[in-house]
């Protein structure tokens, strides 16, 4: 039972999973219900917060691994207070694209800083998702997909293989240490069916 009468659902996997496409058309389907939705994402959801991202995301300004584990949270905290929990206070269902998990995994299994470091400002924030969605795809479908959008990459996206198959083996290591939070998904699914999967396992969890 979550803790407020919003529910709150975190979409998180690798670069390429179909995260962003997955919420949009998840979002879709429960406005379509009548249902309250926010859409969000991190790092960004407001306008301090997407200052942050653009300092995150650079290539051209290095940080230091533990500088950035504290900006993503610096920048949480602002979406977290001014954003998430009044839309849950209200009742809304918030589909977040990545959130703490993912500086466990970028961060801590990725970079190296501290798994007690990410757990210290975890317990700060106090917003547990009531569900997580763990995105899985093969990596070769992933780059694949990644290709074919083109783009710049981005300070994560350019730190290389040995770096990627860490926070992929972080994802692994989180979703076993809490399995009743983080559902894994075969994310190969065409977006419509991936989407009508996810609805489904919030269903069964929320009852609704
Ligand atoms: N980060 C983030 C940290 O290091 N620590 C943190 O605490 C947080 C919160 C964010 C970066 O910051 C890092 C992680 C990231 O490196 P971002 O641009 O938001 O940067 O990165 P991503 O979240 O990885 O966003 P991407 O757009 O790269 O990946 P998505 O959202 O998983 O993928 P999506 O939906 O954009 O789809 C990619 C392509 O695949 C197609 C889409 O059309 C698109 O072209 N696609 C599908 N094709 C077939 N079937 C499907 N089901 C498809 N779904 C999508």
């Amino acid at each position: 039972m979550s803790q407020y009468p919003g529910f709150f659902v975190t979409l998180e996997g690798g670069e390429g999973a179909g995260k962003s496409t997955a919420a949009a058309a998840l979002a879709a389907l429960l406005r379509d219900e009548g249902r309250e939705v926010l859409a969000t994402r991190e790092p960004g959801g407001t306008k301090g917060a997407e200052a942050v991202r653009a300092l995150l995301l650079t290539t051209d300004t290095p940080l230091h691994p533990l500088a950035q584990t504290m900006l993503h949270f610096a920048a949480r905290a602002d979406h977290v207070e001014t954003v998430l929990r009044p839309a849950l206070a209200r009742g809304a269902i918030v589909i977040c694209d990545r959130y703490y998990d993912s500086t466990m995994a970028y961060q801590a299994y990725g970079q190296g800083v501290p798994r007690a470091a990410v757990e210290r400002l975890i317990e700060l924030i106090g917003l547990p998702p009531d569900l997580s969605f763990f995105l899985e795809l093969p990596a070769a479908t992933a780059a694949a997909r990644l290709t074919a959008r083109a783009g710049a990459s981005d300070r994560y996206e350019q730190m290389g293989e040995d770096f990627t198959a860490r926070v992929m083996a972080g994802f692994d290591d989180i979703a076993a240490r809490e399995p009743q939070r983080c559902v894994r998904v075969d994310a190969t699914l065409p977006p419509e069916a991936l989407a009508a999967r996810l609805r489904a396992l919030i269903r069964a969890r929320a009852g609704r």
